[in-house]
């Protein structure tokens, strides 16, 4: 029987609302389904055993802040602050990567400051913190759900392996927990692998995904999955998209066309377009925020992987030098490794100058 609202071709997992729904036992068992979600209750529960996201912060961030430490002893140690001494902290800062304008910025503040006068490395720590945390300040900015926009969509985009289904998970669970309801749309079409892991995150964080076979055209899909998403009444959709690298320019103006063909659907939407970037790659981040702003109107970003680097000075840079918000840090690849980002607790964190949490 052809029901309303039918998306044919479409698989959705986890939602027996969606009327038009492949029988779920087809996609994935009903009785699978129910262990998963125990497992991932269960693991919920594991992973977020009353550590504070505080204490996961300074754990995502001690390879940037010991990193920092260990040069800043190194210059600092019973010495004056001469030319030499602000050089080195100059190449210090430009190593963990906060660029060349912050380095030179900072270094020349502290110059103005301290010159000639004996500083100790706490003290260094101290003043890098304090004047970070107002460069970072304005860019504190969580995503908010527009509940005037039913639904709000968010359309997630970066360089392969940003780290783009993996936050999706980790911010459907949130939304989830914040009562709203949420689809995730598994637009990165190009790899089975791909609608594998979004439906994987989908089982996790209790919400529907709604997914086509593989070479499916990705613009078509969200183009549905919204008309699907405003029937079904839906708060929030998160929009999976295939990693591309931001030189290509035909997979950069597909996602120029995912954007158009979405704003047929609604006017005002994408309503964010969350750029997710891999610390990691460093420097790279400032070409890639480029690119994708003018291809997709980037509006926000998310820096992941910071627990794996000592170069968590790039979201500084990329603070300074953008000023676009800064939605979210991912710092691990646990469900609940996605932490707000707030100005001065970063700040201190990254410098490992707080007190413990
Ligand atoms: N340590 C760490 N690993 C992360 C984080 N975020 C993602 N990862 C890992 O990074 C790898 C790539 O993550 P994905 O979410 O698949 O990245 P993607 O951007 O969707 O990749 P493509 O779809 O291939 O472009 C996975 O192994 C994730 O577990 C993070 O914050 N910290
Ligand atoms: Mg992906």
């Amino acid at each position: 029987m052809k029901q309303e609202g039918c998306l044919r071709d479409t698989i959705i997992i986890n939602f027996p609302k969606f009327s038009c729904a492949t029988p779920l036992a087809s996609v994935i068992g009903f009785s699978q389904l129910r262990s998963a979600s125990a497992r991932s209750q269960k693991f919920q529960k594991l992973s977020g055993d009353g550590m504070s996201w505080l204490t996961k912060l300074k754990q995502g961030l001690q390879k940037s802040s010991s990193k920092l430490s260990e040069g800043l002893v190194g210059i600092f140690t019973k010495r004056k602050l001469d030319d030499a001494a602000l050089e080195e902290l100059e190449d210090t800062l430009l190593l963990a990567d906060f660029g060349s304008a912050t380095a030179a910025n900072l270094t020349k503040e502290l110059a103005r400051v301290r010159f000639g006068k004996e500083v100790s490395p706490e003290e260094v720590k101290e003043f890098l913190a304090e004047h970070i945390t107002p460069i970072l300040e304005p860019l504190v900015l969580p995503l908010n759900i527009n509940k005037a926009k039913q639904p709000h969509v968010i359309l997630m985009i970066g360089v392969n392996g940003s780290g783009k289904t993996t936050t999706i998970g980790k911010l459907a669970a949130q939304f989830k927990e914040q009562g709203k309801s949420v689809l995730l749309v598994a637009g990165d079409t190009f790899r089975a692998a791909a609608v594998e892991q979004l439906k994987i995150w989908g089982t996790r964080a209790n919400v529907p995904v709604l997914a086509r076979e593989t070479g499916s055209d990705a613009a078509a899909l969200v183009f549905d999955a919204l008309e699907q998403a405003k029937r079904d009444n839906i708060d929030v959709v998160l929009m999976d998209t295939a990693g591309r690298l931001q030189n290509k320019d035909n997979l950069m103006a597909e996602l120029s066309k995912i954007r158009r063909v979405l704003q047929k659907a609604d006017a005002t939407a994408p309503h964010d377009v969350v750029l997710v970037l891999d610390a990691t790659t460093g420097q790279a981040a400032i070409n890639q925020v480029e690119v994708f702003g003018k291809a997709a109107g980037v509006t926000g970003l998310i820096v992941t992987k910071l627990d794996g680097t000592a170069r968590g000075g790039i979201v500084v840079a990329l603070a300074q030098k953008f000023g676009l918000p800064i939605h979210a840090l991912g710092v691990g690849e646990q469900i609940d490794d996605l932490k707000p980002f707030l100005a001065a607790d970063f700040a201190r964190h990254l410098v490992g100058v707080a007190a413990d949490a």
